[in-house]
């Protein structure tokens, strides 16, 4: 493949076209997926000035206030890909059940699962959010998946990925075959991994790349967790997070803390520069925070495809049975090594 002027469309295509079962479908709904975050990104950008930021008075079926940005976003994946007859399930955070498509509706084998508007907290404050998603296939015979149908076990997606509305927004996802990460382009409307840059000086290169084949370091200098938390850890998450405070320089310690609110923003700066994120269970809700299905997994699939580990603090995160469709599950993701050292001290090892 070339690598200028890559746009997602051209990406998808091209590495689709060596597999010959592929209908194309799987394509579409990526697109589908690139459109949902431009028009979100579209609202973000203007949030402040159209009466958009703010609680909507509900409460979700987490117990969590929804934020009006919550249901837009929701409304806006819904809307993209219920219309698209490339879905035959939709279910995220913000809904109790799975969206139950209509009637004779067209549809087609993907059941989509997704956070719509990753770190709501950040709405209001103009700091980074994001989504994430994880596709599997239904391979059901006839009619349309049941509930327990769409409850399925990580290492069972076909692809998964986040956007992020950053200082940019981009799209990062792995289809099994490493990830890639996407700049939309806000003059053309595109997401680019790569873009002929005709202006750039001589010696610099003819184009600029987004995020080819992301490789994540075996180590890094970063940790993400809500310290606020920390006296109700047990003791080994505890003694995890105050042995990467200790100043040690073979080891690269103490270690930076970054911690956005923004799951998909922080797993983002760890699969760019290494380093590891917790969401760990606490001593009286083990389970902790976060959401297997819809947060968990898509994020552990491509930080695997990246070099990466993601465990439960004892157990790989795509290798657990999931039992309902809101779950939760304690998070250590990040780089291969940190995740590695992060379980020892769990099982009380160090
Ligand atoms: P939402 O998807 O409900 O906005 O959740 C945000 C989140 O799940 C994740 O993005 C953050 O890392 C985490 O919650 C923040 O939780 P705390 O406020 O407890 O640190």
């Amino acid at each position: 493949m070339g690598r200028t002027g890559i746009t997602l469309t051209r990406f998808i295509i091209e590495t689709r076209a060596g597999d010959p079962a592929a209908t194309g479908e799987f394509s579409v709904l990526l697109a589908q997926i690139g459109l949902a975050g431009k028009l979100i990104a579209h609202d973000l950008r203007r949030a402040g000035l159209i009466n958009i930021l703010g609680a909507t008075g509900a409460t979700n079926v987490q117990g969590e206030a929804v934020k009006k940005l919550d249901e837009i976003a929701n409304e806006t994946f819904i809307k993209v890909c219920q219309d698209s007859g490339l879905v035959c399930a939709l279910a995220s955070e913000e809904m109790e059940k799975p969206l139950q498509l209509p009637e004779n509706w067209p549809r087609g084998k993907y059941m989509l699962l997704f956070d719509p508007l990753d770190g709501s907290s950040n709405t209001d404050i103009n700091m980074p959010l994001g989504a994430i998603f994880s596709i599997l296939r239904y391979e059901g015979k006839g009619g349309l998946p049941s509930a327990a149908d769409i409850v399925r076990k990580g290492t069972e997606q076909v692809a998964a990925g986040y956007l992020m509305y950053g200082s940019s927004t981009m799209l990062v996802f792995t289809s099994g075959q490493g990830v890639n990460g996407f700049t939309l382009h806000p003059g053309i409307g595109e997401y680019l991994l790569s873009h002929e840059n005709i202006r750039m000086p001589p010696g610099i290169g003819e184009y600029l790349l987004s995020h080819e084949n992301i490789r994540m370091p075996a180590r890094g200098k970063v940790y993400a967790v809500n310290e606020g938390n920390y006296h109700k850890w047990p003791a080994g998450t505890r003694r995890y997070i105050d042995h990467l405070k200790e100043s040690d320089k073979a080891t690269g310690r103490p270690y930076s803390s970054r911690y956005s609110g923004c799951l998909a923003a922080d797993v983002h700066r760890l699969l760019l520069g290494g380093g590891i994120y917790l969401y760990p269970g606490e001593t009286d809700k083990p389970e902790g925070k976060l959401r297997l299905l819809y947060e968990a997994n898509p994020l552990a699939l491509v930080v695997e495809q990246a070099g990466g580990r993601a465990s439960t603090g004892t157990m790989r995160i795509l290798d657990v049975e999931p039992k309902a469709l809101h779950q939760r599950v304690p998070l250590l993701i990040g780089s291969a090594e940190d995740v590695s050292l992060a379980e020892a001290f769990f099982r009380g090892e160090r």
